[in-house]
């Protein structure tokens, strides 16, 4: 792999000049012609709309979606889409994949959303966090699977209000790490992590990264989007920032990297958004003005990411990026962290 000096030689030598600070650059994600890839249409049974979709790539390089199915009575479930390219001829699932269970997981009483997988090789198995919406909030759930049809549920791991979390594959020191986002009253929604000894019982809660404030696009409220991505520079972090607006919240894609030793650290946050609302299927539908990614998958090139992402709470959406492209960008966009 090219370290971050040598990529951003190359830049400056083909450009002249590193991604110039307006909105005519290149896109860093670019977004799919066949866009949105997944709507209701497409689904075998009745429901309101497929959004929010978790992602991995198979052992036999098939791609899954764990997608986010809200029904008609708002309530939702998960249901796994299947394609060998992973944009196209998705095989879904004849009836839901996963769905709340509140007579064993009371939590999940008004239904289960938005999940992140990330496959964790000590144990052999998909771990996918959730957001469970019990009566008292959302609050983030685990289940274990090796197929994607049975699924072994740890229930609730955090309580309510917490959601948006995502494991990291590995141990670190005997305890795994959970990226997640819990909400106070009158402190604001920022990203936190916690750490286990058997993925059931956390502690050692610190927080990441901040909200930023006053009139910043990642004011008051932040949450990590898809799992980290693991380059040698640190953590890649994909997180949405949520502005409140007159017209209503806006919710748009950052950058940050974390210390590839103790994820904790936070090293580096770009300043501007790099991914909002913008075409008709993102500024329009059931929630407008957004996009939500919960999946990335890595191609083979070892380069390429395709970041699969709810748009306007909706449709399923895809965008492709450079993991390369991205770290240059945050290199020159961003500042070394300081809480605010
Ligand atoms: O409607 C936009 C999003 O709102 C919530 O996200 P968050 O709590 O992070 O602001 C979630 O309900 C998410 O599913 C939804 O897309």
């Amino acid at each position: 792999m090219l370290d971050l000096a040598e990529l951003i030689t190359i830049e400056k030598s083909t450009n002249g000049s590193l991604m110039p600070k307006n909105n005519h650059h290149k896109p860093l994600l670019r977004r799919h012609p066949d866009n949105p890839i997944l709507s209701s249409t497409d689904w075998p049974y009745s429901m309101n709309t497929v959004f929010n979709a978790g992602a991995t790539l198979l052992e036999d390089g098939t791609t899954l979606l764990l997608c986010r199915v809200e029904d008609r009575r708002g309530h939702s479930h998960l249901c796994a889409a299947r394609s060998e390219n992973g944009v196209d001829n998705w095989r879904i699932d004849a009836e839901p994949t996963l769905i709340a269970d509140p007579t064993n997981y009371p939590e999940e009483i008004w239904g289960i959303e938005d999940p992140r997988i990330t496959f964790l090789p000590d144990l052999g198995k998909y771990a996918v966090t959730y957001t469970a919406y019990s009566r008292g909030g959302a609050c983030v759930s685990l289940a274990l699977t090796e197929d994607f049809k049975s699924f072994q549920r740890l229930g609730d791991i955090l309580p309510p209000w917490d959601k948006d979390a995502a494991l990291l594959p590995r141990k670190y020191n005997g305890a795994w790490k959970l990226i997640h986002r819990p909400t106070t009253t009158g402190y604001g929604s920022h990203i936190w992590i916690s750490s286990s000894p058997d993925l059931e019982h956390w502690g050692h809660h610190e927080m990441i990264m901040q909200a930023r404030r006053g009139s910043w696009w990642d004011a008051n409220k932040i949450g990590l989007s898809p799992p980290l991505i693991e380059t040698e520079q640190g953590w890649l972090m994909f997180y949405h920032g949520v502005r409140a607006t007159a017209a209503g919240a806006i919710y748009r894609l950052g950058l940050a990297l974390l210390d590839l030793d103790d994820p904790a650290r936070c090293l580096r946050r770009g300043d501007e958004w790099i991914f909002g609302p913008e075409t008709a299927y993102e500024l329009t539908g059931d929630v407008s003005d957004v996009v939500f990614p919960c999946g990335y998958t890595l191609r083979p090139d070892g380069d390429t990411i395709y970041i699969y992402y709810g748009a306007a709470d909706t449709f399923i959406a895809l965008a492709t990026a450079s993991i390369k492209e991205l770290l240059i960008w945050l290199e020159d966009h961003g500042s070394p962290y300081q809480p605010e």
